[in-house]
């Protein structure tokens, strides 16, 4: 089964998206996310000058040989965008598998080993009132489990706060960096109190997730999760920068809340102490910047193997593809932890249908053979590239942070 085209469409329906599409000499077509937020034309360019030409002529069916021929044929290693580009040529690959087979991609992954997936959604706001009122929505919704993140005060802006419109967060802006602000020690003692306001406003019968998106230091960070006990988190998220991987042991000395990290790393590698070390808990790696299907089963393997589980990063940045692939990988692996489901802004369902559904806050991915997303490309011409750029986040005195 030849590859006979590969090609990159990048579209803005709602926000950027890009989108790899595979087509077979018999007809197959396969579709991957090689979506990298701020960053969307490199892997565009990184497919599209240097991936796909390698493509035309290979057998489709040849998954992990085409991964080790991009992978180690390249020889520079891992990084976002080249592991994200890899990724949207995977999926695109197990798309074409199932497809093929007349299958969902979940069944070639060994079956469902679980009914439904569990996924967590989003609530914040600027006041405590605001936030009480998103948690509320959401376990209308039908969720279990909801990340809280709220405005801290005396910072003019705060990672995680979604529009009061109701639209879907998106940390990305045109033209330029918005400029965040960060002190740690108003986030130190308004994060514990805001959880434990949540707590005693909702009780413990909801998983409750927070993300401190990578601004402490480890000693901070176990300060924080200790402070957090009372409320027993699901998680405290990317505490301190995710690429200090030892840093996760100072944090596990003072703390027995649960860590999660993973949705800035790209590989096995850039994790492998975390796992082996047994230094976090969730594994938050994503099928599309984490070199796709056939790289995360082996990174959530590893994981197991050490009592870790998987906890996916499922932004809107992600496109519906890539909801798709992650939720077949979800419900086929022993070891899931939870699935993160942003949703999409408007009008991404013009260009994406899904048979993902969602029903009392678990997920499937549907029957359909292949992941079950149709990407229509007429549809998005529609909607051209549009400049976005992530936030940076400055201390007061004016030096740069994680943001
Ligand atoms: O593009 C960056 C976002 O995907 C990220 O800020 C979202 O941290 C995030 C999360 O946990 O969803
Ligand atoms: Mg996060």
């Amino acid at each position: 089964m030849k590859i006979t085209d590969a090609r990159v469409v990048v579209s803005s329906p709602g926000r950027n998206y890009v989108t790899v599409v595979l087509d077979t000499e018999d007809g197959v077509v396969g579709v991957g996310d090689a979506t990298l937020n701020g960053r969307e034309l490199s892997v565009a360019s990184y497919l599209s000058d240097h991936v796909c030409p390698l493509l035309i002529g290979r057998d489709a069916r040849r998954i992990e040989e085409i991964w080790q021929y991009l992978y180690k044929g390249a020889y520079w290693r891992r990084g976002p965008v080249t592991m994200t580009a890899i990724a949207a040529i995977d999926v695109a690959l197990w798309d074409i598998k199932g497809k093929a087979a007349g299958m969902p991609v979940y069944q070639l992954l060994g079956g469902a080993a679980r009914d439904g997936v569990m996924v967590y959604s989003h609530a914040s706001g600027a006041t405590l009132e605001e936030l009480d009122a998103d948690v509320e929505t959401q376990l209308a919704a039908g969720f279990h489990a909801v990340r809280v993140q709220a405005s801290v005060p005396g910072l003019e802006r705060t990672y995680g706060i979604a529009p009061s419109d109701g639209r879907v967060y998106e940390p990305a802006s045109s033209s330029s960096p918005q400029e965040d602000s960060w002190e740690t020690g108003a986030y130190l003692d308004f994060a514990p109190a805001m959880m434990a306001h949540v707590r005693e406003r909702f009780g413990f019968g909801v998983h409750l997730l927070h993300d401190v998106h990578h601004r402490l230091t480890p000693i901070e960070a176990g300060r924080l999760g200790a402070a957090l006990e009372p409320s027993r988190p699901f998680w405290m998220e990317d505490p301190t920068p995710a690429e200090d991987q030892s840093a996760f042991r100072t944090i596990r000395n003072h703390t027995t809340t649960p860590l999660a990290v993973g949705e800035v790393l790209n590989s096995i590698w850039d994790c492998q102490q975390l796992i082996t070390e047994r230094l976090i808990d969730y594994i938050r790696t994503s099928v599309s910047h984490a070199g796709g299907i056939t790289h995360l089963r082996r990174i959530f393997a590893l994981a197991d193997l050490y009592g870790v589980r998987s906890g996916s990063h499922g932004a809107g940045d992600l496109s519906p593809i890539s909801m798709a692939a992650a939720l077949h990988v979800d419900l086929s692996i022993p070891n899931l932890g939870i699935q993160e489901h942003m949703g999409h802004r408007d009008p991404a369902g013009e260009v994406f249908s899904s048979s993902y559904r969602f029903a009392d806050g678990y997920m499937h991915p549907g029957d359909e053979p292949g992941l079950g997303v149709v990407f229509d490309e007429a549809a998005a011409a529609r909607f051209p590239y549009q400049p976005m750029y992530l936030p940076v986040n400055r201390r007061l005195d004016g030096s740069v942070h994680d943001w």
